[in-house]
């Protein structure tokens, strides 16, 4: 597996750009998403899609209506759409999501868009791993403010009201329009577009700004920086993923631990003790993460 991950990693030449859609259930990612494939592919850019389901435990296979869309594009080698759980685990979203985004770009997938309903942690798990993120909403939503849910505001680069073609979008607009000049002056202001997924309409205005917030990520050299943590981020997780692997083991064969365990109730010696009998034997191949497709 590591030498496998390293043959990608030689192979690939950059990494591919990686734009997350995220936003409540039934906003329209789905159909968006799917605007954006068939407008990418007028440019002529190979395009992957991964559809990452926080709720769903299982790997590899298709989510219900994502189905459809395989289907569609099924025999276009230049386009890739698979389906991924979530694996019940925190971190497990961005790790695997990381992987996969390595593996299309050495395919010369470029970019590859994340899509994730957001519920739970995973929008954020998605920005994490997102070069451009974009949050998506609709109108009648809820009401006002409330629909913004916390966090939101700072992980959208790029806000879309779909569904352009019901009444209310305007609202919609003016109301983000209004939280977004009271949030702290940023160097970029997330612009919003209107659109109509199902009519096919401002999927390419979506794609300016998405490629706008690309190149300010550029030319302020915070694409660089990004790219920096993003690294450090995702090998701390590989270590503390690896980490509780291994001390998982370590409790399960050692009774010695155990009893100590229960009998001091210690748990933070016991670690200590676990963690030092690692250094003397890394391991650290694959087990942390691995792409399902
Ligand atoms: N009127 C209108 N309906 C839309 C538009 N875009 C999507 N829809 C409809 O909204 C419903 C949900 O669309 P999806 O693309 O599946 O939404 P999603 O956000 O991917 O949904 P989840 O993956 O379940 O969170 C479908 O019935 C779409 O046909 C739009 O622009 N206008
Ligand atoms: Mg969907």
């Amino acid at each position: 597996m590591r030498r496998l991950q390293q043959e990608l990693r030689d192979r690939a030449q950059s990494p591919p750009y990686v734009v997350g859609f995220t936003g409540a259930p039934g906003t329209g990612k789905s159909t968006l998403v799917d605007g954006l494939v068939a407008y990418l592919r007028t440019l002529d850019r190979s395009v992957a899609v991964v559809a990452t389901d926080p709720n769903s435990p299982f790997t590899g296979g298709a989510i219900l209506g994502d189905r459809i869309r395989m289907q569609r594009h099924a025999l276009d080698a230049k386009v890739f759409i698979r389906s991924m759980g979530a694996r019940g685990h925190l971190g497990g979203l961005s790790l695997a999501a990381r992987e996969a985004v390595r593996l299309l770009g050495a395919f010369g997938f470029d970019p590859v868009i994340l899509e994730t309903v957001g519920v739970g942690q995973s929008e954020l798990e998605v920005a994490a791993v997102a070069d451009t993120t974009v949050v998506v909403m609709t109108p009648n939503l809820g009401d006002g403010v409330q629909m913004i849910k916390a966090g939101i505001l700072e992980i959208a680069d790029v806000f879309v009201v779909n569904k352009a073609d019901l009444e209310g979008h305007e609202r919609v607009a003016i109301e983000l329009r209004a939280m977004l000049s009271l949030s702290p002056k940023a160097s970029w202001k997330p612009p919003i577009v209107a659109t109509s997924a199902a009519k096919r309409e401002g999927i390419e205005e979506l794609w300016a700004a998405i490629e706008a917030h690309r190149k300010h990520l550029e030319s302020t050299g915070r694409a660089a920086a990004q790219a920096e943590r993003r690294l450090k981020d995702e090998t701390a997780e590989v270590v503390a993923e690896v980490a509780r692997e291994r001390a998982r083991e370590a409790l399960a064969d050692d009774s010695k631990l155990s009893r100590r365990l229960l009998e001091d109730g210690t748990p933070y010696e016991v670690a200590e003790d676990i963690l030092r009998s690692m250094k003397g034997s890394p391991r650290t191949h694959g087990e942390a993460s691995e792409f399902v497709g």
